[in-house]
């Protein structure tokens, strides 16, 4: 290095002193954010800012200079950011300070009121339902979700090789137990009929019972198909009950849900577990009022009639199997479709509106 080298180094280095010192200085007499502002564009400002022209003036040195004086300027860099930070933080946090100590607490202003949640349409429904045939004298049970084979098909009459399997697409669960249902897998329940049999098995007539529940089936989903949905299952084993029992329980709950001014229409039915069956329709909510389109609509896909339950009298081979003897004891089974029965009541147009999530809907009931 030559003596005019070592001169302009040093002179080179008294220059970083000096910045160091004045901007600290002038930092910490900085009053307020503009003054703050003008300081940092003096010294870190990319363009004109005094380090910046110095970091410019390193670049024309010898690489031994260079590297000697980088080591000193580029830390200065990061103090210097560092230290403006510490202060513009320090100031923020003494004018919200101040604010708050100027701006006194109101305790006079209303409070924010809480969002309340509602319940679910499907809910209130099932309320509903359940207070309807509550009153009627039946009682509320529950049952699995994840269910046995035997429970959902075989002692319902539906044996494995059954086309009547076929109507319920079902979701099956890897899980097996040699000692279960044949070692055949777990499902999730296709309907809340395997609950009659638990029922039955555990208990012995008069039985009325109604059981609610979530039920899964492997659907093609449209307006009134969805793959998980609400069941309601009832049940009533008793001596001497006959069609006209279940006709007249069920046409007393249509008429307490819907009104007596409703339309009802029980057709005759296939389900093997009940002998008759029947399935039970109410007039299209969307179209039954209005002339111009009947006699059908999307919603009941132009037939006039949505269908809400299937039903009939319990099987007398159903009833043997659990032991109770079809010759001194009848009994009567439905079981309806909860977010059919919310689209009639609210007049939903679509099934899928409800487990959707959208809270432009959810906030409506
Ligand atoms: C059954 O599930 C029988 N277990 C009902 C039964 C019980 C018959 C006792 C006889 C005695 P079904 O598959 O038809 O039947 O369904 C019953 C009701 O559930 C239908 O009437 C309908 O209201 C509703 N439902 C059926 N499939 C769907 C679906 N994919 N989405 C929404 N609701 C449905």
């Amino acid at each position: 290095m030559t003596t005019e080298g070592t001169s302009a180094n040093e002179a080179l280095r008294a220059r970083v002193a000096a910045l160091r010192r004045d901007a600290t200085k002038e930092l910490a007499s900085a009053g307020g954010t503009d003054q703050l502002e003008g300081w940092r564009v003096k010294y870190l400002g990319r363009r004109q800012g005094t380090l910046t022209a110095l970091m410019k003036e390193l670049g024309t040195l010898a690489p031994a200079e260079r590297r000697a004086l980088g080591a000193e300027a580029n830390p200065l860099r990061l103090e210097l950011e560092a230290a403006f930070d510490a202060r513009k933080q320090a100031m923020e946090t003494r004018a919200q300070a101040g604010a708050a100590a100027t701006k006194p607490l109101d305790v006079t202003l209303p409070g924010r009121a809480p969002t309340l949640g509602k319940l679910h349409p499907t809910t209130l429904v099932l309320r509903e339902i359940t207070s309807a045939f509550a009153s009627l004298g039946f009682q509320v049970m529950e049952g699995p979700e994840v269910e046995w084979d035997s429970y959902n098909f075989e002692a319902l009459n539906i044996p494995q090789d059954h086309p009547a399997r076929d109507m319920w697409d079902t979701i099956w669960i890897d899980y097996t137990d040699p000692d279960k249902s044949g070692g055949r897998p777990m499902l999730l329940r296709t309907h809340t009929s395997p609950m009659q049999i638990r029922i039955m098995e555990r208990t012995r007539p008069p039985i009325r019972a109604i059981v609610p529940g979530r039920v899964y089936r492997y659907e093609a989903m449209d307006a009134t198909h969805e793959s998980s949905f609400f069941q309601v299952e009832g049940l009533a084993v008793d001596e001497q009950l006959t069609f006209a029992h279940l006709k007249g329980c069920l046409f007393e709950f249509a008429k307490r849900l819907f009104g007596p001014q409703r339309q009802v229409r029980f057709r005759c039915d296939y389900f093997p577990f009940v002998e008759p069956g029947v399935d039970l329709s109410i007039d299209c909510f969307a179209c039954a009022q209005d002339a111009a389109k009947r006699p059908g609509c999307r919603v009941c896909k132009q037939t006039g009639w949505i269908e809400i339950m299937g039903a009939g009298m319990v099987h007398p081979q159903v009833l043997r199997r659990v032991n109770i003897d079809p010759e001194r004891y009848a009994g009567f089974a439905f079981g309806l479709g909860v977010e059919r029965i919310a689209m009639l009541k609210y007049g939903i147009e679509d099934i899928r509106l409800f487990y959707a999530n959208d809270l432009r809907f959810l906030r409506q009931f």
